[in-house]
């Protein structure tokens, strides 16, 4: 009898771990050098205290996805959510290894990073394909949002019908030009923010609980 107990125990608690929602993952996707490690890092920092990853004024830094687990956030309305932050390497259609030796690299080693962010692009375009349920799509507003790497992408995360929430980054500088990111994407919400110095992004994250939730 008690075995029977314990087995019918055992089978609940196995259904419940099969059945159980895993928390939801949101990616951080743009162009190399939009700022997305920046503001993984300031959101992981508000809300956990930790980081995510190293940033850098060369290209291609991210070259692997890295992933926060569990952190939530609250908005000013008072509505929280949890969700797994994901920042992805930049990704681009071309990546040409004299790049980065113009940022003063070593040949061989450029080398190597180029391959490691072509690697990269494909990783993060695997996970946009399997695990992501929210899109964060990163730009610099100071760039022209016209590219052919943008149409694409945002078209690609469209088809695959995840939410998707516009940053308009790097509102700090003077030639910065979020209008031109609204009227580029007149389809999708844009939150203009600086993630270096934080400036709106409470916002963002209100947004976030909003279009996440
Ligand atoms: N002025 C300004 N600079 C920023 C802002 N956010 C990021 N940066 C700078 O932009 C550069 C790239 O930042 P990252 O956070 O590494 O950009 P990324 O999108 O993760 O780049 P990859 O990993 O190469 O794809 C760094 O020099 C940052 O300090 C911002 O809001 N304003
Ligand atoms: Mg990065």
């Amino acid at each position: 009898m008690e075995f029977l107990v314990r087995t019918k125990q055992k089978i609940s608690q196995f259904l419940k771990k099969l059945f159980r929602k895993r928390t939801c993952r949101i990616g951080i996707y743009g162009p190399p050098n939009a700022g997305k490690t920046t503001l993984a890092n300031r959101i992981v920092r508000d809300w956990t205290g930790d980081a995510v990853g190293p940033v850098s004024e060369v290209p291609h830094e991210t070259r692997r996805v890295r992933r926060k687990e569990d952190v939530t956030i609250t908005g000013q309305n008072g509505n929280s959510i949890t969700f797994d932050i994901v920042d992805t390497p930049g990704v681009t259609t071309k990546i040409d290894y004299k790049e980065f030796i113009e940022y003063g690299v070593e040949k061989e080693e450029a080398v190597r990073r180029a391959r490691e962010a072509t690697e990269g692009v494909a990783e993060a375009m695997h996970w946009l394909r399997e695990d992501i349920d929210g899109v964060i799509y990163m730009l610099d507003s100071t760039l022209d949002p016209f590219q052919q790497v943008n149409i694409m992408m945002v078209g690609i995360i469209e088809s695959r019908k995840l939410p998707i929430l516009i940053v308009a980054n790097k509102n700090d500088l003077p030639d910065a030009s979020p209008a031109r990111i609204k009227s580029a994407f007149p389809q999708h919400p844009v939150v203009a923010v600086s993630g270096l110095e934080g400036t709106n992004v409470d916002e963002l994250y209100e947004k976030m609980t909003l279009y996440f939730g």
